[in-house]
């Protein structure tokens, strides 16, 4: 079944003045569609494929399926990550989880923000939760797909690249790291904790 933009659960402004309307706008209805639509044209390529057992393109069409899959899969959960009545410090699991993990939320805050701040080019800070040892770490993604360790799972992910600030915050991307703290959504954090 072919993968569809999910709707934001918010308006394109209700992030204002921490996230504005027309980056939303853009960056929701133009660059996460390119990655659904990237991402359906890559599976129905490797599908084909498979029919037709003819793999002479196949390096191309799963770098496109990484590529576009994890834009898409990202960006799902970037907007849920992010909610007009978010920001704070998480409270219960989490906020034990991110204690013990990073000492503090403090540590966890700045850790979080430096490393956004230090990804060369396009890319993501992703909070995760290792699936091995149970316990939070902080990962940088280069574009969406360079750079991770396999065992983990996204619970807070934060998008630096540039179509994410730049209208608002231009060269300024440890401006938007601080701004993007604002509207945190810890009860979507907590949930993905959870599941
Ligand atoms: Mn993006």
């Amino acid at each position: 079944m072919a993968h569809e933009l999910p709707p934001l659960s918010y308006d394109y402004e209700a992030l204002e003045p921490h996230i504005d309307a027309q980056t939303m706008r853009l960056h929701h209805d133009i660059h996460h569609l390119g990655y659904v639509n990237g991402l359906n044209n890559a599976e129905k390529k490797l599908a084909e494929a498979r029919n037709n057992n003819d793999y002479g393109l196949v390096k191309h069409w799963e770098r496109e399926a990484a590529f576009h899959g994890a834009g898409h899969f990202l960006h799902t959960i970037f907007w849920e990550n992010m909610h007009p009545s978010g920001g704070g410090v998480p409270n219960g699991a989490v906020a034990d989880a991110i204690k013990s993990a990073f000492g503090s939320f403090e540590n966890f805050s700045n850790h979080f923000r430096a490393a956004g701040g230090a990804v060369e080019g396009s890319g993501w800070v992703l909070l995760v939760k290792n699936n091995t040892t149970d316990a939070l770490d902080i990962l940088t993604a280069e574009k969406h797909q360079n750079l991770t360790q396999w065992v983990v799972t996204p619970l807070l992910v934060c998008d630096v690249w540039e179509h994410a600030y730049y209208l608002k915050y231009q060269n300024k991307r440890g401006d938007y790291l601080n701004a993007f703290m604002n509207v945190i959504n810890w009860s979507d954090v907590a949930k993905r904790l959870a599941s």
